[in-house]
């Protein structure tokens, strides 16, 4: 594998890559790393390699000749991937860095100053990558940062074969905790799991380790899991509550059936590939009659493609009739209420969609997620509740989303496709 890298001042690459796993790679010669000065290939006494923006404004712009000469010499012929490091960039990923390895010779372009010439953009560059969302003084450390991360997956570079076996096996997910010895620091012990010597006992705690510190520090990448977002949301279930519900002065009430909400949010709950769909009222005549329209539309010739979105529904007289029904071999389900209103539910634990998604991917049992109706759920006659969503906030003080549309932003936040892919 090798590496070229077009910069103005080599002398903050080379010394960077003569130590550590890399520094040996190269001494052995499984990587290469040569770099390109686009000072070499200018023509004035000077050796001008800047030059001021047009249309004015401060600071210089890297003059296109030079540098459009320096990257064809780096690339050859053909010419090889060429990579500009800008903060404009994609976000380097991981999944990016295991796509990059695989090519035999990457350029890496190292702007300067206020930039490169757009043309040259254009002309001699076939992406753009970011480190972050900083500002550097040049892509130089940008450079170096991608040579080591996509080094240390290039063969024969890492000593054990091993070591990536295991962080394919948590990969997108933060590392688990590590301990060497000695067995007590400070007063703390090593987990005592980690010296049982049952290997499965820790592969398991590991992962839930894992999985947890990602849930805590970063639940964007959970989110962007897809495996485990679709597990999760195959066990998680919507209950649309008539009862107990609150009217505009609190008392508590049982509301109507409205025959959109069965029909819209059975097809939020299909598309986002939910378990079931619960509709749940005291008075029998309304479930009888919740379940008819569900089967009207499911024979309904013409609704063949929501025939399916249909079949998800069903109905209960009350919550704990549909707990009932979601308790199995892993207990009961994980009880989750929505509130338009911040601080409701004051008993539950609050959690952001994402932090939800975490926890519950760290257990197997099955999720209720509550949609009340009217003025919403009658708090304390629902003690089943254990976690509270963050409520969903537009900005403006006027907060009275429909219960279908409220369900279907949830649901999007909880289980919609959100990973981000390299293009
Ligand atoms: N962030 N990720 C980054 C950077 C410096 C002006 C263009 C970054 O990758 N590179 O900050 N680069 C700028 C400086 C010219 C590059």
């Amino acid at each position: 594998m090798k590496f070229t890298v077009v910069t103005i001042l080599p002398e903050l690459i080379e010394p960077a890559l003569t130590a550590g796993v890399v520094g040996r790679a190269r001494e052995a010669g499984v990587i290469a790393v040569d770099t390109v000065n686009p000072r070499d290939f200018t023509t004035d006494r000077h050796r001008t390699v800047d030059d001021n923006p047009y249309g004015g404004g401060p600071g210089m712009v890297m003059k296109p000749e030079p540098l459009l000469a320096a990257i064809d010499k780096a690339a050859g012929v053909p010419p090889a991937h060429r990579i500009l490091l800008t903060p404009a960039g994609a976000p380097l990923t991981q999944a990016r860095v295991r796509e990059l390895a695989a090519r035999p010779h990457l350029v890496l372009v190292c702007g300067r100053y206020e930039g490169i010439d757009e043309r040259v953009r254009e002309i001699a560059i076939d992406e753009e990558l970011s480190i972050g969302d900083y500002v550097l003084s040049g892509g130089e450390l940008g450079a170096l940062v991608i040579i080591d991360a996509v080094a240390r997956l290039v063969p024969g570079v890492l000593g054990e074969p091993t070591s990536a076996d295991d962080e394919s096996h948590s990969a997108g997910l933060l590392e688990y905790p590590q301990y060497t010895r000695p067995q007590a620091l400070d007063g703390r012990a090593v987990p005592a799991v980690l010296q049982s010597g049952n290997h499965a006992v820790i592969a398991k705690w590991r992962r839930e380790q894992a999985l947890l510190r990602t849930a805590q520090r970063r639940p964007d990448m959970l989110a962007s899991q897809e495996a485990i977002v679709r597990a999760v949301a195959k066990r998680t279930h919507l209950a649309l509550v008539h009862h107990p519900a609150v009217d505009r002065t609190g008392k508590v009430i049982t509301t109507a059936l409205t025959n959109f909400d069965i029909h819209d949010l059975a097809r939020s709950s299909m598309t986002f590939g939910l378990g079931g769909y619960h509709i749940v009222t005291p008075i029998a005549s309304q479930r009888d009659k919740a379940a008819y329209i569900a089967k009207l539309w499911m024979n309904d010739e013409q609704g063949e493609h929501r025939a399916s979105a249909l079949q998800l529904v069903r109905t209960a007289d009350s919550i704990e009739t549909v707990i009932e029904e979601l308790t199995g071999r892993d207990g009961p389900p994980l009880v989750v209420a929505s509130s338009a209103r911040e601080g409701a539910f004051p008993a539950a634990g609050r959690r952001t969609a994402s932090e939800l998604l975490a926890e519950a991917s760290t257990t197997t049992g099955k999720v209720l997620v509550l949609l009340g109706t009217g003025w919403g759920l009658a708090e304390s006659l629902i003690p089943s509740v254990s976690r509270v969503l963050a409520p969903i906030e537009g900005g403006s003080s006027w907060n009275h989303l429909s219960v279908r549309s409220a369900g279907a932003i949830l649901l999007d936040r909880l289980f919609g496709r959100r990973a981000l892919r390299p293009a």
